[in-house]
């Protein structure tokens, strides 16, 4: 069987996924495995572990067993649960190649001093101090490899750490401490072959909606009503591209918008 110059690049590697259970994880997870479907190594982790076990199979039936899939319940919050999660992997699974860090999450629309304390941790928590955990903890792997060390650190940013609105003053300081945090990484990577990339979406319809409005659909729902939002596996295509570069090539930094988006907000909607 032939194989694309991207799944021999691919071909071997052991790529963990935050937030593999909805969105823009679990399409990253389908497509790392139908672009090399021969031999992969997939950790997909995230709260709902039932989830992550449904996707397992579905990706087994597939693509086959070409792609080896370890479900792990992981709460990237959880500073402990971090902590033990390279030991608790099983040895074969430990020699971590990418890790994508996309579990993330916005809670409300409230602006100061309205803003629940609760929805503050919990952002804060989920975004950057898991995304800074996760990545502190998979380093160590990548940096055991010859000349400085070697391995993909691919964080979903957003166009909200860009570009702060209203009603988001919250989530958008969490995505622009991502992006302080992963352009100060890169920095201090210089010397290895650790590769620190961000890709920032714009509007994508997922569960995001839904969880910033506390499960009311209809309010998420009015979120894309008159747009056409990208869907969760354009910004997989991105992710699964740039893990697939050459060693050489680093996608440092991307903005993905769908086409009627120009800005944190700033949308065309067609009239109803
Ligand atoms: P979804 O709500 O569909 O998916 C979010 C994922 O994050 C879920 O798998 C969820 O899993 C996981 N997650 C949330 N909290 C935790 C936690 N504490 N520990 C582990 N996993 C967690 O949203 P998206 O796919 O849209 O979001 C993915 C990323 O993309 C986020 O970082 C988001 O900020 C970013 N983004 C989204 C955009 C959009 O318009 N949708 C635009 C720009 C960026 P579980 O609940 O099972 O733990
Ligand atoms: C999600 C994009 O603009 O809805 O990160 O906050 S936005």
């Amino acid at each position: 069987m032939s194989t694309s110059a991207m799944a021999r690049r691919l071909a071997g590697k052991t790529i963990v996924i935050t937030g593999a259970s909805s969105g823009i994880g679990r399409s990253c997870a389908l497509e790392f495995a139908r672009t090399a479907p021969q031999d992969l190594r997939l950790v997909l982790t995230a709260r709902r572990e039932d989830r992550l076990k449904e996707l397992a199979q579905q990706i087994r039936d597939e693509v086959g067993d070409g792609v080896k899939v370890l479900p792990v319940a992981l709460d990237v919050s959880d500073p402990e649960q971090v902590k033990g999660f390279v030991q608790k992997l099983p040895e074969e699974w430990r020699v971590v190649d990418v890790l994508v860090n996309n579990a993330g999450l916005v809670r409300g629309v409230a602006r100061a001093p309205e803003i629940a304390e609760q929805d503050i941790n919990v952002m804060f928590n989920t975004n950057v101090t898991g995304l800074i955990n996760m990545t502190q903890a998979i380093l160590p792997i990548f940096k055991s490899r010859p000349n400085g060390g070697a391995g993909d650190i691919i964080n979903i940013g957003s166009i909200a750490g860009r570009e702060p609105y209203a009603g988001g003053s919250i989530y958008c300081a969490t995505k622009a401490a991502v992006r302080a945090f992963t352009d100060a990484l890169r920095k201090e990577l210089i010397d290895t072959r650790i590769r620190v990339m961000e890709i920032d979406p714009g509007q994508v319809e997922t569960e995001f909606s839904i969880v910033r409005y506390y499960g009311d659909k209809a309010k998420a729902d009015a979120v894309y009503a008159g747009v056409d939002p990208l869907t969760p596996d354009d910004i997989a295509e991105v992710v699964v591209f740039v893990a697939g570069r050459p060693e050489n090539v680093v996608v440092a930094d991307t903005l993905i918008f769908p086409s009627h988006q120009a800005g944190a907000g700033v949308l065309y909607r067609k009239p109803t």
